[in-house]
């Protein structure tokens, strides 16, 4: 299995990596289709594939689309965690993952120490991870019982991902949420940024290789793409996006 963390580490010192985000929700996405998009944003340029999704996922599911696309493409697969009942090992790495601006506590703590147990048995790479939900916040918003962070209110973001990183968390992610109108605002990811020295993830909402553009120069160190790439048919544009994700 790949060394996700250090994977990571080498790329960033190179650039923006730009990651394909997967919904393995069998309601959302066939084996079938995971392998198309897999093998196209493969061929985009995309640096590794995240799968996971607020509802409807199994361990099943996860494991299925996992196999798939790593078989298709041989990149490396991170579990983004859906549901303490839906684990898998056969994905390279799992974000461990606290939604620090959750107001139930559910979602910053108390389901890990549920799933914990069965993630050490089972021997998954764990990459700690804060996760910071910002306005619309979308699904994950709602199922997270977010205290969403204001769209203006840079300084909130960056209070919690400094926190994150005092805590000891190896990445700090900002989520607009998925499908979101609007991605992160640029201000807040240059504020959040100039404040952390882990990566800085940021996703939701980005489908426009202005937008890419957009997080790579306000500092993002990781782009995730996720409802763009599931929907785009257009692979000029979907190439265009990755490319301006990663400034190449
Ligand atoms: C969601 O940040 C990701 O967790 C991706 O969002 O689906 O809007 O690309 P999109």
């Amino acid at each position: 299995m790949i060394d996700v963390k250090e994977y990571i580490k080498e790329k960033i010192k190179n650039g923006t990596m730009h990651l394909t985000l997967l919904d393995p929700d069998p309601a959302k996405l066939t084996v079938e289709n995971a392998k198309v998009i897999a093998r196209k944003l493969k061929d985009a340029g995309t640096d590794a594939f995240l799968i996971g999704g607020s509802t409807g996922v199994t361990t099943e599911s996860l494991n299925a689309i996992t196999v798939a696309v790593r078989e298709e493409t041989g990149l490396p697969t991170i579990y983004f965690p859906s549901d303490v009942h839906a684990i898998s090992d056969e994905v390279d790495a799992m974000l461990f993952m606290s939604i620090v601006n959750s107001s139930d506590p559910k979602y910053i703590t108390h389901y890990h120490a549920k799933a914990a147990p069965y993630v050490k048995m089972l021997g998954i790479q764990t990459i700690p991870m804060a996760y910071i939900v910002v306005e619309p916040g979308m699904t994950v918003g709602r199922v997270a019982k977010a205290k969403l962070i204001p769209r203006d209110d840079v300084e909130q973001a960056a209070g919690f991902a400094i926190a994150a990183e005092l805590l000891g968390m190896k990445l700090v992610y900002l989520e607009a949420g998925s499908g979101a109108d609007k991605p992160v605002p640029p201000e807040m990811i240059k504020t959040v940024k100039m404040n952390i020295d882990v990566p800085l993830i940021v996703g939701g909402g980005i489908r426009t290789p202005e937008a890419a553009a957009a997080a790579r120069e306000a500092g993002a160190d990781i782009i995730v793409t996720g409802t763009f790439v599931e929907q785009c048919s257009d692979e000029s544009l979907l190439t265009a996006v990755v490319k301006a994700a990663k400034g190449i």
